[in-house]
C-alpha cells in the first residue's frame, strides 16, 4: 500500500462500508461495486465530472464495474491501458495494464470436495458469440451460466469496428443495394482462397439477414450499410452514421442477457473441460478471482472464447514471421477456448491461418477500421505514392505495406471522408491523426514529398471521376479526396484474427479427431475453424458470432433437454 482501501479508512469508513454486512465477495465483486456507485454515483455521473482529455469513465466499453480498474487492496490499474497508451493517472494506480496469463494453469489433480454449481449449459466466453448463445439457449428454456475470464464482458466483439456482413437484408433493400446470399457465399469462399468449409459458409450467408433482424429486435442499430474489402456489394451493416458495430451490439446483447437474469460471471476463467471417463462432457473446472477453484456441472458446454491473436507465443509458433508484431486484439484473446477444446479431444483445423490487418495505428493497438478505406481513403508510402489497391484482401494489402520503406504507410483522407464515418472522430480524440490545411501542409507534417502527394491525389481524383483505377484496379472509389482539411494516420499491419480453431459440424458440435462429435461439447465463433479458410473477409466475423452463436445456443439447448 497505501491502497484505495486505506484512503477510505482514513475517511472513517470501515470494511462493511464497501463490503456490506455480510462481507461476501463474489467474482463479480457485486457488493463492492454497488457500494462505489452508492457513494460516487454511476459511471455516467462520474464521467460528467471528468476534465481529462480522454474521459476514461465514458468509453466504448460501456457500463463497467468500478473494480475493473480500481482495486481496494492492491494497485489499481487502468483497463484501457491494455490497448491504449494514454498518460492516465489513476488514484493508487500503476501505469500498467492488468493482463491475463497467455497460458492456462495446469491442473494435475482436481481436489476432492470442490464446490459444484449445477446448470444445463455452461458457456465459456462472453463476447458476441457467448451472449448470442446464452440468450438463445435461455429462450429455449435452458438454464445457462456465462463465464468470462476478463473483468468485463464483450471480448473482442466489443472492439469490432467496420460492420457486420449480411445479404438480402431489409436494410439493403430499402437502400436499393443489389446483393444476394449466393454472392456473399462466393465472395467469402473466394476471400478464403476456396479452402473454407462450404457447408459452414452457406450457413453464414443464408442466415446472415436473420441475424441482423434478430440483433435489431434486441435493440442493436444496424441501419447504415458500407462496403468492405473483398465484397462485391455494400453489405457491412453498422450503426447510423457509420459508428463502430461492436460496442453497439455487445451492449444490446448484454442488456438482453441481464434483463433475462442470465447468470453472468466475470473474472471467471474456465481452465478444464470435465468429462465422465467415457468421452461425454460433464462440465468445467473454473478458477474465479475470489472463489478460486470450483466446478460447474452441466449437460452441455459451449466454447465461445475467441481466437489467439493476443497470444504472441502461439502466433509466433504457427507463423514465425509474425513474431513481435502488434495486435488489434484485447488482451484476453489468448486462445483459451481452442486449448480447452483441444485438451478435451477436439480436432483442430487451419491453425496456421492467421490474419494480419493492414491498418493498426503505428505504435499502438488501435485498429483503424477498414471502413475508412471503404469510405474512400487511400494508402500512400513515404514517397507519397499509392502502392496497392486499398480494397484488396487483407493479406495482400498487409504484404504490400510491409514491403514499403519503414514497413508502414499513411492512410490519407479528407474532410468529406471524415464526415462520412463517425468512427473517424474517435481517432482524432485519440490523437492519432495528422491534419494539414493543404495537401502540401500535410505532406510536410508527415515528411513525404509534397509534389508527389499532390500528384498522387490528383491522379486518384481523376480515377474517381472516370470510375476507373487504371493504376491499381481499385473496384470501388466512393469519394474523391479534395476537400480541406487533409488528414493522415500512420498505420502498420497487426495480428487481427485467427482463422483456425476447433473443427465443428453444422450443428456447432465439436468434432473429435476420429470425425465423430464429442457428446456435450459445442463451439462457435472465432475459436472454431472452417468458416474463413485462409483469409477472413472484413465484416464476416460479427456475422459468424451471431449466426453460429444462435445455432450453438439452439443445439446445446436441444442436447441438454435429451
Ligand atoms: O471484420 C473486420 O475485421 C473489420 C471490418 C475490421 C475493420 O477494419 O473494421
Amino acid at each position: 500500500g497505501p491502497y484505495l482501501a486505506d484512503a477510505h479508512k482514513d475517511k472513517g469508513l470501515n470494511c462493511t462500508a464497501c463490503h456490506g454486512d455480510t462481507m461476501e465477495v463474489d467474482d463479480n465483486e457485486t457488493l463492492v461495486n454497488s457500494a462505489c456507485v452508492k457513494c460516487h454515483g454511476s459511471l455516467a455521473k462520474v464521467a460528467e465530472k471528468s476534465e481529462e482529455a480522454v474521459n476514461a469513465h465514458k468509453s466504448h466499453l460501456g457500463n463497467m464495474n468500478c473494480t475493473v480498474c480500481h482495486a481496494g487492496h492492491a494497485d489499481s490499474m487502468s483497463y484501457c491501458l491494455g490497448c491504449h497508451h494514454f498518460d492516465m493517472n489513476i488514484p493508487f494506480g500503476k501505469v500498467a495494464a492488468r493482463v491475463p496469463s497467455t497460458t492456462l494453469p495446469v491442473v494435475k489433480e482436481i481436489p476432492a470436495n470442490l464446490r459444484t454449481d449445477k446448470t444445463d449449459i455452461v458457456i465459456i466466453g462472453a463476447g458476441a458469440t457467448g451472449f448470442a448463445a446464452a440468450i438463445t439457449a435461455h429462450d429455449r428454456g435452458a438454464k445457462v451460466i456465462l463465464l468470462e475470464k476478463m473483468p468485463i464482458t464483450g471480448g473482442n466483439s466489443q472492439l469490432a469496428a467496420g460492420g457486420m456482413n449480411a445479404s438480402e437484408t431489409r436494410i439493403q433493400k430499402e437502400k436499393g443495394i443489389k446483393d444476394s446470399v449466393d454472392l456473399m457465399y462466393e465472395d467469402t469462399m473466394k476471400g478464403g482462397k476456396n479452402t473454407s468449409d462450404p457447408g459452414l459458409v452457406k450457413i453464414l450467408a443464408k442466415d446472415s439477414a436473420a441475424a441482423v433482424d434478430w440483433l435489431t429486435s434486441l435493440g442493436a442499430d444496424l441501419s447504415d450499410v458500407g462496403r468492405l474489402g473483398g465484397a462485391s456489394a455494400a453489405r457491412a451493416h453498422r450503426p447510423s452514421g457509420g459508428a463502430a458495430v461492436g460496442a453497439n451490439i455487445t451492449q444490446a446483447l448484454k442488456k438482453n442477457a441481464e434483463d433475462r437474469k442470465i447468470d453472468i460471471r466475470v473474472n471467471s476463467r474456465a481452465i478444464k473441460i470435465l468429462e465422465d471417463g467415457k468421452g461425454r462432457v460433464t462440465g468445467v473446472l473454473v478458477e474465479g478471482k475470489h472463489s478460486k477453484l470450483y466446478k460447474i456441472s452441466a449437460k452441455a458446454v459451449i466454447i465461445a472464447a475467441g481466437g489467439f491473436s493476443a497470444n504472441p507465443e502461439r502466433v509466433a509458433y504457427y507463423q514465425p514471421t509474425f513474431k513481435g508484431m502488434t495486435t488489434s486484439n484485447q488482451p484476453g484473446a489468448t486462445g483459451d477456448g481452442i486449448h480447452l477444446g483441444d485438451a478435451a479431444g477436439g480436432d483442430l483445423v487451419d491453425m496456421k491461418q492467421i490474419q494480419i490487418h493492414p491498418t493498426v495505428a503505428a505504435g499502438s493497438r488501435i485498429l483503424i477500421t477498414e471502413a475508412v478505406r471503404g469510405n474512400g481513403a487511400i494508402l500512400v508510402n513515404r514517397d507519397g505514392r499509392r502502392f496497392v489497391n486499398e480494397m484488396t484482401t487483407r493479406d495482400a494489402a498487409s504484404a504490400a505495406i510491409l514491403a514499403q520503406t519503414g514497413k508502414s504507410a499513411f492512410l490519407v483522407f479528407d474532410e468529406g471522408i471524415r464526415k462520412s464515418l463517425r468512427q473517424i472522430e474517435g481517432y482524432f480524440h485519440l490523437n492519432l491523426v495528422t491534419a494539414g490545411t493543404t495537401i502540401a501542409d500535410l505532406a510536410a507534417k508527415i515528411k513525404v514529398p509534397a509534389a508527389e502527394l499532390e500528384a498522387t491525389l490528383s491522379a486518384y481524383n481523376k480515377a474517381v471521376d472516370e470510375k476507373s483505377d487504371a493504376a491499381f484496379k481499385r473496384p470501388d472509389m466512393p469519394r474523391s479526396i479534395k476537400t480541406p482539411r487533409f488528414y493522415a494516420i500512420e498505420i502498420m499491419p497487426g495480428v487481427h484474427y485467427t482463422m483456425g480453431g476447433l473443427k465443428v459440424d453444422a450443428n456447432a458440435q465439436v468434432m473429435a479427431k476420429d470425425g465423430k462429435p464429442i457428446p456435450g461439447l459445442f463451439a462457435a465463433g472465432e475459436g472454431t475453424g472452417g468458416v474463413h479458410g485462409a483469409n477472413r473477409l472484413g465484416g464476416n466475423s460479427i456475422t459468424q458470432t451471431i449466426v453460429f452463436g444462435r445455432i450453438v445456443g439452439e443445439s446445446a439447448a436441444k442436447f441438454a433437454k435429451q
